[in-house]
């Protein structure tokens, strides 16, 4: 099976954001017509999403807009992170479908699976036990929007599809200090410590949490796959297939950083999941794989915070 981009308008919801950045990055080599929102659309107002869907009348659209953070803004904000996601997927799969789009790519979180879930963690996996209470909001969210483009698929027939990404990092994050994920978080603590000489820099919780990081690139690359290649009503993980604890991660930052000093934890800030690792078997078996090493992915996440903020 081959859905062909090239020809076609493909509207990138989230345009701003990291992964919406990496992805109009990507499109820019499939000779497809890339469309954009401004940033007056609100895309919780239905009748604004409407609005813009008709006047532009997009064929293929990606879903990557959505209210997002770490652990902190998730625990914190609860409202903002259900509500606002739920309206954001609900308005565009609707006016998509309305609209007679031809494909739909919805983007959740590998969050959406249960706190205790069996690792690596299969699709399947999906509502088989409790959320991880730090952000069971985003996750009830995302659960519903894979639950739409299902439901879609079987009332409409609409090629509505979902992936799950792993934790993403990469250029264009968000380097706020309470609001950003952990990559972004240690780049600035590491970066800020090195240059006030500081003797050591403070990670949240025990640093024993392990979690998958891919470059968000690779997530690009891996959204367009499934546009070319896949339509089925099973949502896929999409991950890097490796693991690292928190600690090592910010050893491994602290490094390409060139900060020498000290790496202390402090174990009042939530861990949240304690592992979180997915299984890229049907990725693998589509025959896609990612490409950027951690390591190197790092260097470019810190090349684009030199560049933006020192
Ligand atoms: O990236 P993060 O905020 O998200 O945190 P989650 C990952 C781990 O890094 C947690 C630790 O164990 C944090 O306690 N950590 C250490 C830090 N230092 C820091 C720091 O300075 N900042 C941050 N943010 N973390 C998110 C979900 O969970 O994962 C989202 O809340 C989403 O909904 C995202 O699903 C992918 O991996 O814990």
């Amino acid at each position: 099976m081959s859905f062909v981009l090239a020809g076609k308008r493909v509207y990138v919801a989230g345009h701003r954001g990291m992964v919406g950045q990496a992805l109009v990055r990507r499109l820019a080599s499939e000779d497809c017509e890339i469309q954009t929102a401004p940033r007056e659309i609100d895309l919780r107002d239905q009748a604004a999403v409407r609005t813009w869907f008709s006047a532009n009348a997009p064929e293929v659209v990606i879903v990557a807009a959505a209210r997002v953070g770490g652990i902190k803004a998730n625990d914190s904000r609860p409202a903002e992170f259900l509500y606002d996601n739920l309206m954001i997927e609900a308005n565009i799969i609707e006016a998509a479908r309305q609209h007679g789009c031809r494909k739909l790519l919805f983007l959740g979180s590998s969050c959406i699976y249960p706190r205790m879930a069996p690792q690596p963690i299969r699709e399947d996996s999906l509502l088989t036990g409790p959320l991880e209470p730090t952000n069971q909001w985003y996750a009830v969210a995302k659960i519903a929007g894979i639950m739409l483009c299902q439901s879609y698929r079987r009332q409409y027939g609409c090629d509505f599809i979902s992936a799950m990404p792993t934790n993403l990092y990469g250029p264009g994050d968000n380097y706020d200090p309470d609001g950003s994920h952990v990559v972004p978080a240690l780049i600035r603590k590491a970066s800020t410590a090195k240059a006030n000489g500081d003797a050591a820099l403070t990670v949240w919780g025990t640093g024993t949490p392990l979690r998958e990081f891919m470059h968000v690139s690779d997530l690009a690359d891996g959204c367009v796959f499934l546009l070319e290649h896949y339509s089925a009503e099973g949502h896929v993980n999409v991950g890097s297939g490796r693991e690292i604890a928190i600690a090592d991660l910010a050893r491994l930052i602290a490094g390409i950083v060139g900060f020498a000093g000290r790496v202390e934890f402090d174990a009042s800030k939530p861990d949240g999941t304690p592992r979180k690792i997915m299984d890229g078997t049907m990725m693998a078996d589509m025959g896609w794989a990612p490409r950027i090493d951690l390591r190197d992915g790092l260097a470019d996440a810190l090349e684009d915070y030199r560049a933006r903020f020192e």
